[in-house]
């Protein structure tokens, strides 16, 4: 049984799991690199450890260093977040080794889950649907990939073993492409992972990409904690999550449906602790295993709102070899929550990220409102890490409540000191399309950018009547608030110079 945990990791995800410590009554080590000597995380944690210089490399990737420092410091407990050594297996078995609880699957899993094609075969055989492809758990040569492509049919994609994220993934639309394509992401593959094995899977067009929440005990119990829909993505980077799914929205037989595969799909490697299954949908209803993510997701909050669990300390409950709080039937979605990723990025200038001191930050806050943010004013966000810097989530009792909050929230939020994507998400909650729960994986890409208006305005009765609900809404606020009207549309810095004077 542990009491003191180390967090191997920084920013809004450190801090959360800080927060999840101190309401458990755990003691808390951080460890920080150099851009970090002044972080949040290594503010709020009982003790702080330095790691190394800035490159992740050199910090947070040094396991051997993050062992060291728990065992200096009497922790007895490693938490890894997500990102840098969540997923690595040999990470979390050295944690064992050392005598460390660490919290989180157990490294069969993640190693299991970590080659694609090995997850698919496993759970395959465990009577989970898998996107049509390539079978088995060997690598296969470009020949034999030849001779299997036509039977999958085009367009096919090419997928990294190795991969997720979309790094070394190819869409082939013919054969003749296939050799090219091959040679291409398997450079990529070896390039990114050190592992150029590839196989193939069939494309599936206006896919959505729903993941199920699961959580599983030591005594054996898996349960879900329903879906969040990311299909809004750019370059394979998720920009807002929401849960329930548009999608599946009221339909609760396509839900336990689900549910019930991701839960086998986690037993098929004998999961323990927080797990998402990712599932692609088309059109038909149809929906495909992708891949596991064994570890704690950036995007964990909208769940957290619509079911009231908290996720992080039923992690740390497992960890301690507690049972899980929850049935299955106690688990139930109420009402809808909606995350925006606030990123330290331009939105009109190809999101290049953007570095610098944060000298202003005032967070929206009031009623179904939650903020989980890595940095506080004054703090220099350097170009070491992602860009990542706070999370805005918001809940309400309905789609239309939340979707009217975000964008209150969006238009209360003040971040000065570097530029962020807050105006992308205010015009995505104004287009017609993401309203009416209408998108795609392709949506944002395709459809949607700050340069050009978006289209996508045919007739569509559901539509017609959300927009209708929005807009009459919106009317009423407006017409309350015709004071801020002129402020609406003033900069962060001619706003702030206002907020001042009004405070002397
Ligand atoms: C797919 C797909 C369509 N068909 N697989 C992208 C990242 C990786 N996790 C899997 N991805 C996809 N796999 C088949 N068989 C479409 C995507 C995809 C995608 C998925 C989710 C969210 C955004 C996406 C953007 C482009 C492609």
């Amino acid at each position: 049984m542990f009491s003191k945990v180390l967090i191997a990791n920084r920013g809004e995800i450190a801090v959360r799991i800080l927060r999840a410590c101190r309401e458990l009554g755990m003691q808390t080590v951080a460890v920080y690199s150099e851009a970090d000597r002044q972080a949040l995380h290594v503010r709020y944690a009982d003790e702080a450890y330095y790691l190394g210089p800035s490159p992740s490399r050199e910090s947070y990737l040094r396991g051997d260093k993050i062992i060291a420092l728990a065992l200096k410091s009497g922790a007895n407990a490693i938490h890894p977040g997500y990102g840098f050594l969540a997923e690595r297996a040999d990470f979390a078995q050295a944690c064992l080794d050392a005598g460390l609880a660490f919290i989180g699957p157990k490294p069969s899993s993640i190693a299991a889950m970590g080659d694609k094609a090995v997850a698919r075969a496993t759970v395959t055989r465990a009577g989970v649907p898998v996107v049509p492809g390539t079978e088995g758990e060997g690598a296969l040569r470009d020949d034999e990939l030849l001779a299997l492509a036509p039977k999958i049919g085009f367009p096919l994609l090419i997928k990294a073993t190795a991969g997720g994220g979309g790094k070394g993934m190819r869409e082939v639309l013919a054969i003749e492409e296939m050799p090219g394509l091959l040679h291409a992401a398997r450079r990529e593959a070896e390039a990114s992972f050190g592992d150029g094995n590839v196989y193939l899977e069939k494309l599936v067009e206006a896919a959505r990409h729903i993941e199920f929440q699961i959580l599983a005990d030591v005594q054996g119990n898996v349960i879900h904690l329903g879906e969040r829909e990311c299909s809004l993505q750019r370059r394979h980077q998720k920009l807002l999550e929401e849960s329930p799914s548009p999608f599946v929205g009221e339909n609760e037989e396509l839900r336990q449906r689900m549910g019930a595969v991701a839960v086998r799909a986690a037993q098929a490697v004998g999961y323990l602790n927080a797990g998402t299954i990712e599932f692609l949908a088309d059109k038909e209803g149809n929906f495909y295993f992708l891949e596991m993510n064994t570890r704690l997701q950036v995007e964990h909050p909208v769940t957290e709102m619509v079911t009231g669990v908290d996720i992080v300390k039923e992690q740390i409950r497992i960890a301690r070899g507690r049972q899980l709080h929850y049935a299955q039937e106690d688990i139930h979605l109420n009402g809808w929550a909606i995350e925006c990723r606030i990123n330290a990025e331009d939105p009109y200038n190809n999101f290049l990220p953007s570095t610098g001191r944060i000298t202003h930050i005032l967070p929206p806050t009031g009623p179904g409102v939650r903020v989980d943010a890595g940095v506080y004013p004054g703090f220099e966000i350097s170009p070491y890490y992602d860009s990542l810097i706070s999370k805005l989530i918001v809940w309400g009792e309905t789609r239309a409540e939340a979707v009217l909050r975000m964008r209150r929230s969006l238009e209360e939020y003040r971040l000065v000191g570097v530029h962020t994507n807050i105006p992308f998400h205010q015009r995505l909650m104004d287009s017609h399309r993401f309203m009416g729960g209408q998108f795609d994986t392709r949506f944002v890409e395709e459809r949607f950018s700050l340069e050009s208006a978006e289209e996508g305005r045919e007739a569509h009765p559901e539509i017609a009547a959300i927009m209708a609900t929005l807009v009459a809404h919106e009317t009423t606020q407006r017409a309350a608030q015709i004071v801020r009207r002129n402020e609406r549309d003033t900069s962060n810095w001619k706003w702030l110079s206002r907020w001042e004077r009004l405070q002397r």
